[in-house]
């Protein structure tokens, strides 16, 4: 009987010992700094490797009839245009190419880490359009929404992988300031005042993404050298969006070219 009162004292003891260690490492361990929230560091990249990939976004078949925007329901809208507006999803440049087509290194660039840049990204609501119509903007990287118009607007956003939100800017309101925290191409963006507003944003971990321009022209500069999958992001032809890929081995100091030919969906 004595022998089982000591034996259980003996394990009550070891017990309490053994809880008083476990609670003191808890406490140490919760001073001590969150590694695992830390952001991992950027992978350093030898610039004196890189290459590019570079091309011109054309357009093939019938171009699809302009749209014309009305904007009658808001006359600060009006005018501030002089003469008819067309929604830019159905733009065909002059020289048969494509504008606002979203090129980007689809894969390949996975194993590199970037640091989203310091300075944000802006995009304008102006004259009830927005601009640029088609932009990129890196996972964290700051998205800066300004306006230029004496009315107020509604920036919706509408993405599949990020976090869905709408904000209201009345004339004169501060800029707003949001971040998105994954990867997507593309996220359509409306105005829940103006109907007609229409912007798309990429979002990438990565800087390796262009928007064509006025010649269909695009570069992606700052590649290391490798294996990459091209995407061509297009809203042509009604804004559902097509997407076409193209892979590219880039060499050291390299340009790549790869081109690109949409047609309108039938
Ligand atoms: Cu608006």
């Amino acid at each position: 009987m004595k022998k089982r009162i000591i034996l259980s004292l003996a394990v009550v003891t070891a017990l309490t010992l053994f809880l008083v260690a476990c609670s003191k490492k808890a406490e140490e361990t919760a001073e001590q700094p969150a590694e695992t929230t830390t952001a991992p560091q950027p992978t350093p990249i030898d610039q004196s490797t890189v290459g590019e990939v570079t091309g011109k976004v054309s357009f093939e078949g019938a171009k699809p009839k302009p749209h014309r925007i009305m904007m009658d329901q808001d006359p600060v809208c009006v005018q501030k245009h002089s003469g008819p507006v067309f929604a830019e999803d159905d733009e065909v440049n002059s020289n048969g190419t494509l504008p606002n087509v979203f090129v980007y290194v689809k894969s390949g660039a996975e194993k590199y880490v970037f640091a989203p840049p310091s300075e944000p990204v802006t995009l304008d609501q102006d004259g009830c359009m927005y601009k640029p119509h088609v932009l990129g903007v890196m996972v964290g990287q700051t998205l800066k929404i300004i306006s230029s118009d004496a009315t107020t607007h509604n920036i919706h956003p509408m993405p599949m992988d990020n976090r869905e939100w709408n904000m209201s800017q009345a004339p004169g309101a501060a800029p707003i300031e949001q971040k998105f925290t994954r990867e997507e191409v593309m996220i359509p963006t409306k105005c829940n005042q103006h109907p007609w507003m229409r912007a798309y944003i990429g979002v990438l971990k990565t800087p390796f993404y262009a928007v064509t321009g006025s010649d269909g022209t695009y570069t992606v500069k700052g590649l290391p050298p490798g294996d990459y999958t091209i995407g061509a992001w297009t809203a042509i032809g009604g804004g559902k969006g097509q997407t076409q890929e193209q892979n590219v081995t880039v060499g050291a100091k390299e340009t790549k070219t790869a081109d690109f030919t949409f047609k309108a969906p039938s």
